[in-house]
């Protein structure tokens, strides 16, 4: 409270409400270390409540972390300081994941807890053996994210998975009655939990609950009994408790019914004393752990600790290299999500940590490799999951397998229902985790399944989020190099957006550089002196070559740039890529919308994509009446001429 008072902003009613909880959870079951943060066989806590986080930065601090000093407590929500608005990874250790939408963590835990059981199965319960435990208010349980990923968790028996909910009946608009009367309990036990509700003040109540929790065979979900603001004298209770400073008068009336004596920021020595020896009791429980970890055989330590320092195996490189070879020898025609599952048949191989997915469109998405097997209640060592029509709770499982570290999570979709992942790719983003998307039916391309299913726009609201590459392959051996730039990627997320439809194969020349590396490249330079350039992607850019030959009949001399990542390209020295685009009139071809092109077509540019919605139709009807033709773009080149 104090704190929150100093920064003049924050929320002061969940870390009050919650301070019983996280006491008992933090000084008699937490398994963690301060000064080994990242040990890999911790336990994850996750506060998915995140405008709660005074609560999480106060017990960093206090448990002896050494970044989260008393000096950062008081810089809460300030610039450049580790106390942000809402926890932030990377910003501090013990920061699990970046939570403040609510749900997310949640959901994130869950990929925690699988990312645990897959590796348990891997590698032993004697390397991997630790609890998932998440603390959520009302607003977590009401958002929609919470049903998929507990229903997922659920279905898969996570039990190690622990829930202690912020059963308080107060959010931000006043009483959760006012819009909230479902029966939290019945439905986690619908989903297959098991669910109690206890005093979330006694710390005695708090302790079993934990305990009985930690026995179960399926996922606990603890609805602890709470007051907001505990302890303030007239706001406890209260949404006005909920997210502004309570203010010098209720502070200090705080602080007499608390007993509590002492200045702002001043820890008595006692006080400190005892959560330091909280903080201290890992060490040993690391120390034996570290001894279990180097008593494996020499190569399955190695293995184990290259997956956690996110390093890539050896044999990857050469992998890409021989798909897209053979690509080159069959002179594939095929469609860039089939590319895909051939990459994917290959690169499973060579990169075990790879654990694919999809929102319950496997054989459109091509997502599943020959030899994977599904991860299932009570055998998680396949490396398949099946997650289901939850596209959210994909995404954010995804990021919580990718946080947990020692695997690298794939996932597929088609590309128009990215929009149902989005706020989780975001936090993938956001929080720099090489999550790969595999999203398919990419454009109108796709045909029957009509404008619903049609993405037009998404390119562009994907492309325009900071962090996030968005590849767009030409055909399979620029599918293969995209791939090989994602899985390089370990410090941020990759989605790759594939056709449905079949693609000429445009790479034919045998080359060993990665060309999509740069983002955009010269697929075919002008016959003499350049006139023009024409930009594409994807499925697009055998269209722009069909153009290209129609100029050419006509004595126009044009250059083909295929742009599968726009991102890529950006990072790009000017020079370079002035050198790729040119500065003859250039026509960008796209089946999305234009928005966003404008960067590339320079003052004398134009256009040719979509400007509405799609229709229901065969994909190869579409595109002449969208006027996506090789014929349009040579007509629009030859006007700016
Ligand atoms: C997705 C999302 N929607 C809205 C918000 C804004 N918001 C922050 S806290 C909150 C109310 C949450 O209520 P509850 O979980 O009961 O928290 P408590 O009042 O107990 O602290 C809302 C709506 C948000 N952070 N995330």
């Amino acid at each position: 409270m104090d704190a929150v008072e100093q920064a003049k902003s924050g929320r002061p009613g969940m870390p009050m409400g919650m301070a019983d909880i996280a006491t008992v959870l933090f000084t008699q079951f937490l398994r963690y270390d301060p000064q080994a943060p990242d040990w890999p066989d911790r336990d994850r806590f996750v506060v998915s409540n995140g405008h709660g986080c005074m609560l999480l930065y106060a017990l960093l601090h206090l448990t002896g972390y050494p970044d989260m000093t008393l000096d950062e407590l008081k810089h809460f929500r300030q610039l450049g300081s580790r106390t942000a608005g809402h926890p932030e990874r990377g910003h501090a250790s013990g920061i699990e994941v970046t939570t403040g939408p609510l749900g997310q963590g949640l959901a994130n835990a869950v990929g925690m807890a699988l990312a645990e059981r897959h590796l348990a199965a891997e590698f032993g319960d004697e390397i991997v053996d630790h609890h998932t435990y998440v603390v959520c208010g009302d607003g977590c349980l009401m958002e929609g994210i919470s049903h998929e990923a507990a229903s997922l968790a659920g279905h898969l028996r996570l039990n190690k998975l622990i829930v202690l909910y912020d059963d308080n009946s107060v959010s931000i608009d006043g009483p959760t009655e006012l819009a909230f009367s479902d029966d939290p309990l019945l439905r986690f036990r619908g989903y297959g939990w098991v669910a109690e509700r206890i005093d979330g003040h006694h710390h005695e109540a708090i302790a079993d609950a934990i305990r009985r929790a930690q026995q179960s065979d399926r996922p606990s979900f603890i609805a602890c009994r709470t007051i907001i603001a505990f302890g303030a004298p007239t706001k406890a209770g209260t949404a006005a408790a909920h997210g502004a400073p309570l203010g010098a008068a209720e502070i200090a009336g705080a602080r007499e019914r608390l007993d509590w004596n002492y200045p702002p920021f001043v820890i008595p020595e006692d006080v400190r004393g005892e959560w330091r020896a909280a903080g201290e009791r890992g060490a040993t429980v690391r120390r034996a752990w570290e001894k279990r970890l180097e008593a494996l055989p020499a190569e399955r330590a190695a293995e184990f600790r290259r997956r956690h320092r996110r390093e890539l195996p050896s044999g990857l490189d050469q992998a890409i290299a021989n798909v897209c070879a053979e690509f080159r020898e069959k002179n594939a025609k095929i469609a860039t999500r089939q590319a895909s599952g051939t990459v994917l048949d290959t690169v499973t191989k060579v990169v075990p940590e790879l654990v694919g997915g999809s929102a319950d469109l496997t054989p459109s998405n091509n997502t599943k490799a020959k030899d994977q097997t599904d991860v299932r209640r009570g055998d998680f060592s396949g490396r398949y999951i099946r997650y289901g029509v939850r596209e959210h709770g994909m995404a954010a499982a995804m990021n919580g397998i990718a946080a947990h570290a020692g695997l690298i999570p794939y996932g597929g979709t088609f590309l128009t229902f990215s929009d149902y992942a989005r706020p989780s790719i975001r936090l993938a983003a956001f929080m720099g985790l090489g999550v790969v998307y595999v999203m398919t039916h990419d454009s109108i391309g796709l045909g029957e399944d009509g404008p619903t299913h049609q993405p037009v726009e998404h390119l562009a609201a994907l492309r325009a989020m900071p962090g996030l590459h968005v590849f767009r392959p030409a055909d399979p051996v620029e599918t293969a190099e995209c791939w090989a730039l994602a899985l390089h990627r370990r410090d941020g997320p990759s989605l790759l957006a594939l056709t449905r439809q079949s693609l000429p194969l445009q790479r034919r020349e045998a080359s060993s550089e990665n060309h999509s590396a740069r983002g955009a490249y010269i697929l075919a330079e002008a016959d003499g002196a350049r006139q023009l350039t024409l930009l594409a992607t994807g499925s697009e850019v055998s269209v722009a070559m069909t153009a290209r030959d129609l100029l050419a009949r006509d004595g126009i001399r044009a250059a083909v740039v295929s742009m599968p990542c726009w991102e890529l390209f950006e990072k790009l020295s000017r020079e370079h890529r002035d050198a790729v685009l040119g500065s003859a009139p250039r026509v960008a071809v796209e089946a999305a919308v234009e928005f966003g092109w404008d960067r590339w077509l320079g003052p004398r540019g134009a256009f040719i994509g979509m400007t509405g919605f799609g229709a229901s139709a065969p994909g190869e009807a579409l595109f002449p009446h969208f006027g996506i033709t090789p014929e349009k773009v040579a007509e629009a080149a030859r006007s700016l001429l």
